[in-house]
């Protein structure tokens, strides 16, 4: 065969693969174990090139660790549950689970024809029951151990389709099918305790540096949000408006406190709420507060608004009366839903006082001279002024003095919070995992005895008598004994948030066929995952909960260690044009089309060449024909080449080509092995090739190309594993190349010939030195006068200069 012809080579080799069961990893504790995986897609369909960049990258790891020796599982899967398949059976009057496996069977194909390198024994789909029961079983011990509870929390409620949408189906606060306003409610909803660990969860992230990318720790940290401060006490006194006598507000700032010249509380604060039973205005304020989103984003960039309420509060040091507003930008969620404002010392405390008037007291600084007027906040930690008793203080030392002023005298605490906020996992859907719980009117929530809570399969959303839209009540009879008691009960009707079935799905495919526990032993020796590859836009949630499910899974006895993915690559974005390939912007390409013209191996190439795999791709037509040429012409460089034993004696020409060969050998095995930067390593192979094509044909080059085409094929191999299979055959090895050792560097081959130059100093002959043949001026000049003879000719001497003679002498001329 003289032609390259990618698709009969491919499929041949697929079938090999295939009928020698090349990917099945078994459990041997005497061999090293790596554990390699991908995130797992949502079957939409059809591949995208971005999943086709994610799926390479992790094979081209996979496939290397393999030839290092180690025991490889790289698994796939399907995120199986979700809100497109929902919409999708409303549109085309199919049950999301028909529409979900087919798309599955379409993609398992398009990754088979990748040439991608898994155990498909092991393959599992979040949406079968054998899958999701497990999830059943856990969040069911944690209910038991007080890890799960219920309350009342906010949904979108589109009043036309009576049902609740998800954040996504909310387009400009209308809902996306009927177009009316949608209207926020409250409902009962379940919690997973993820705070419990967010102390563990943040401090973990330093044994991650380095093996994560800093951006991600960064993100992690941020999310979780520890802050270091004081709650304290201010006394509330207004018999006529309220009934409660204190308030609390949380501080990071307790330096601050003799600044504070009003407190600023959230439209949802109990004490808002009585004052407004007198204030008509500011019933009508606190409810236009209440429509506003609880995206996060928009408290940042909102108007800030606030209302008196009349309310005193007394200052807990100087008993002084400081004004209680309401104010739109406090969270009733985070701290204690109050704050001192010091808008002398807080940008956003200055604007708001502005604003309303409200006086503004500076109480830190660097300077003696305080400013007559400040022009906006001066955030800085310094020096305590106008404080009374701590003015003179650091605010590192006011923070310890004023805390420990306001526990001795009970009206404050240190206390430490969390931005991170408790799981809510209830979704209204009907294509999730049903949450395997039952209200009994007599026993209350009882969990559900017998499982899995099956899912009924054959239900299109939509359809009459099943209710309309896409609300979870349509889905099921909810009547069912209760397994306490035996009366009639309740049975929930909502399913899980899709994030709980991707937070374990790495630790199932340890033990995918495991009927009896969620995890049986295997499990001890494939976690952690050793590698893990995934997109950035996967940086907090999922990880996340990936590495609190880990811990909830440990703590159950199922897995050892506390982190799931050892080390963490996240791979670019795949741009065209500059910009981020869309459907919505028309600049998609479709990946099977070029698999179908170009062979899979071209595709892969192509995507590995193009960038290191953590920047953005640039797509570019020519670059895939590029990479299809280069294929072609090592095809034909191989098949010709006429295959020759090893030799031992070579002139220095060839001496040369092969010390490339073993250089080569040894930046590649760095940047495939270490540094994952698969793109240099391809430049090197390149360059290597182009000067095996030039060595003159001798027999000894011969065998020189025959080291260095075997060494090529074998580096190429899991970036290109096809065509690199028949070329291994062709160079006459029967084996499959994924079984051979990635080649070992003669360290031998990479020195360089020396050769002998006398050394004068002022014309006499003083000693010998030997120096690489290529060796620069510099580099010889320095040897020389190293030399330990011509040191002692020179010592003490003044250096005048330095003659030479490239391959003959160095003559050094002292004074
Ligand atoms: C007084 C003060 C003075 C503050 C100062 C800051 C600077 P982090 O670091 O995010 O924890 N705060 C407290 N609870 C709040 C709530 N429920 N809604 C909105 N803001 C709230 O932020 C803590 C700071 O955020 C607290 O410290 C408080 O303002 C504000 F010069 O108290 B500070
Ligand atoms: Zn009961």
């Amino acid at each position: 065969m003289q032609q390259y012809i990618p698709k009969s080579i491919e499929s041949e080799v697929q079938k090999r693969w295939e009928t020698e069961q090349s990917f099945k990893a078994v459990e041997d504790a005497n061999k090293e174990k790596f554990y390699c995986l991908a995130m797992f897609p949502y079957p939409s369909g059809r591949l995208h090139i971005g999943h086709v960049r994610n799926y390479t990258i992790g094979d081209v790891i996979a496939r290397y660790q393999r030839m290092l020796g180690k025991n490889v599982l790289q698994p796939m899967g399907w995120d199986a549950f979700g809100l497109p398949a929902e919409n999708a059976a409303i549109q085309n009057k199919v049950p999301p689970a028909k529409w979900t496996y087919e798309n599955i069977a379409y993609m398992r194909n398009q990754l088979k024809r990748l040439g991608l390198g898994y155990d498909w024994d092991r393959e599992l789909a979040t949406c079968d029951a054998d899958y999701y029961r497990w999830e059943q079983w856990l969040f069911i011990q944690l209910y038991k151990k007080g890890l799960v509870y219920k309350k009342t929390a906010p949904v979108n409620w589109d009043p036309v389709d009576q049902t609740v949408l998800a954040n996504e189906q909310v387009i400009n606060g209308r809902g996306w099918r009927s177009g009316a306003l949608v209207e926020r409610r409250e409902i009962s909803q379940w919690f997973l305790k993820i705070t419990a660990y967010a102390d563990e969860l943040l401090k973990d992230l330093e044994t991650l540096e380095g093996e994560w990318p800093d951006a991600v720790r960064i993100m992690q940290r941020n999310w979780i949000g520890r802050s270091e401060g004081v709650e304290i006490q201010f006394k509330v006194d207004d018999k006529k408006l309220t009934d409660l006598t204190e308030l609390t507000v949380f501080t990071t700032r307790p330096d601050t406190l003799m600044g504070a010249t009003y407190v600023a509380i959230a439209a949802e604060h109990p004490l808002a709420q009585q004052a407004a039973t007198h204030n008509p205005n500011l019933a009508e304020f606190i409810k236009e507060c209440n429509k506003t989103g609880t995206a996060e984003a928009d408290w940042e960039t909102m108007e800030k608004l606030g209302m008196d309420t009349g309310l005193k509060a007394i200052h807990p040091i100087t008993g002084e009366t400081l004004p209680l507003w309401v104010a739109n930008f406090v969270l009733m969620s985070y701290g204690a839903g109050a704050v001192m404002s010091v808008p002398a010392h807080d940008q956003r405390d200055f604007e708001f006082a502005q604003k309303y008037g409200l006086p503004i007291k500076q109480v830190i600084t660097h300077d003696e001279q305080l400013p007559e007027k400040l022009e906006a906040a001066f955030v800085d930690k310094g020096k305590l002024v106008n404080s009374g008793q701590f003015s003179g203080l650091t605010s590192q030392e006011a923070f310890i003095a004023i805390a420990e002023y306001l526990e001795k005298r009970d009206s404050g605490r240190r206390k430490i919070h969390y931005r991170l906020r408790d799981w809510g996992i209830s979704r209204q859907r009907y294509w999730g995992c049903p949450i395997p719980m039952i209200e009994c009117p007599d026993c209350g929530t009882v969990p559900e005895k017998d499982l899995p809570v099956l899912l009924p399969e054959n239900v299109v959303p939509g359809e009459t008598g099943s209710g309309s839209g896409s609300g979870s009540s349509l889905k099921r009879d909810t009547h069912v004994k209760c397994p306490q008691c035996g009366k009639q009960a309740q049975r929930e009707t909502d399913t899980f948030d899709t994030f709980m079935e991707s937070s374990w799905y790495y630790a199932r495919y340890a033990s995918p066929d495991c009927n009896s526990a969620m995890l049986d032993e295997r499990a001890f020796y494939w976690l952690p995952v050793d590698q893990y590859i995934g997109g950035i836009e996967h940086a907090i949630l999922h990880l996340l909960y990936a590495r609190f499910f880990h811990r909830l899974m440990r703590d159950e006895g199922l897995v050892k260690g506390n982190e799931p993915f050892k080390r963490l690559l996240t791979q670019g974005m795949v741009l065209k044009d500059g910009t981020k390939m869309s459907k919505s912007k028309g600049n998609t390409v479709d990946p099977q089309d070029l698999i179908n013209k170009y062979g899979a191996d071209t595709v892969r190439l192509f995507i590995i060449f193009a960038s290191p795999p953590e920047q953005s791709l640039e797509w570019s037509d020519t670059g895939v024909e590029g990479a299809f040429r280069f294929l072609k012409r090592l095809w034909k460089q191989v098949v010709t080449h006429l295959p020759a034993p090893p030799v031992d004696k070579l002139n220095p020409a060839e001496r040369d080509l092969r010390r490339q060969v073993h250089e080569t050998i040894k930046k590649v095995s760095d940047d495939i092995g270490r540094r994952y930067t698969f793109n240099t390593a391809i430049a090197a192979i390149m360059e290597l090739i182009n000067s095996l094509s030039r060595a003159k044909d001798t027999p000894q080059s011969r065998a020189v190309i025959q080291e260095g085409l075997e060494a090529i094929v074998l580096m190429l191999s899991p970036i290109v594993p096809h065509i690199t299979q028949a070329l291994w055959q062709k160079l006459g090895h029967s084996g499959l190349i994924l079984d051979a050792a990635w080649p070992q560097v003669d360290e031998s081959a990479l020195k360089r010939d020396e050769i002998e130059m006398v050394v004068q100093v002022n014309g006499k002959l003083r000693g010998h030195i030997s120096v690489p043949v290529d060796a620069d001026k510099q580099s010889i000049e320095t040897t020389a006068l190293n030399e330990p003879n011509v040191q002692r000719f020179t010592a003490g001497k003044s250096l005048k200069k330095v003659i030479v003679v490239p391959k003959k002498l160095v003559n050094v001329v002292v004074v």
